[in-house]
């Protein structure tokens, strides 16, 4: 890919895979793809869920509420309720081991604050704390977004979504992704992406716009 395309890994971190506090469904599927794309691109990001302790996205900090019910926050947002994951420092918020992409350049961490969630990594769920991500790919020169990671309904999502916001071109690979589907998320996060113009592309075409095409005679 170019220098100006970069590939961005969301959330490939232990407590979203098998056995984690919030395993997506299939989840594991998606490192043998994000590894065989990351040998592609010059340029590679990655992003981490990083929650304190009492969180304000898990039902633990909610009096009476459980996993996956949604309650109105003090200034009228709608949030969703996880069990605990992505605990600082814990094994369940470290990357996955399977990752194989040494060279990755930059590690956003989101959702830091104990009384706001973040599932973009661009910009947390108030609409307006930035994470800095935008200007940092600007600064870059960067002008091209592919997205992958976990989970495609949420993280991957609004990452893709504040990625066009923000003005880039922006490509989901679909099979580079899974995703959790409460209640409809699924086809909701679809309608968005595609309202937005967020591209989708598989793996394999992605790998094949990567060949180096042969200097030819013109005959
Ligand atoms: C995510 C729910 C809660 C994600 C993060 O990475 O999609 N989902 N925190
Ligand atoms: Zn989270």
């Amino acid at each position: 890919m170019s220098q100006t395309d970069i590939l961005v890994v969301v959330d490939v971190q232990n407590d979203f895979l098998p056995g984690g506090a919030l395993a997506v469904p299939d989840g594991g599927a998606v490192v043998a793809p994000i590894n065989a794309l990351a040998q592609h691109f010059a340029h590679v990001i990655l992003t981490q869920d990083w929650h304190p302790a009492g969180h304000i996205s898990f039902a633990s900090s909610h009096v009476g509420r459980a996993p996956f019910e949604t309650v109105t926050l003090a200034d009228g947002r709608p949030q969703v309720l996880w069990p605990d994951h992505c605990l600082q420092g814990t094994t369940g918020a470290a990357l996955s081991q399977g990752l194989r992409i040494r060279q990755a350049e930059l590690i956003i961490r989101k959702g830091y604050r104990t009384s706001l969630d973040s599932y973009s990594a661009f910009v947390e769920a108030d609409a307006r704390t930035p994470t800095g991500l935008a200007g940092y790919l600007r600064e870059r020169g960067f002008t091209r977004v592919f997205v992958t990671g976990l989970a495609t309904d949420f993280c991957v999502a609004w990452t893709a979504l504040d990625a066009r916001k923000a003005g880039f071109a922006t490509v989901v690979i679909v099979d580079a992704t899974r995703g959790i589907d409460a209640g409809g998320s699924m086809a909701a996060a679809w309608a968005a992406m595609d309202a937005a113009r967020v591209a989708r592309m598989m793996t394999r075409d992605v790998l094949a716009l990567s060949i180096e095409p042969r200097a030819n005679s013109g005959r």
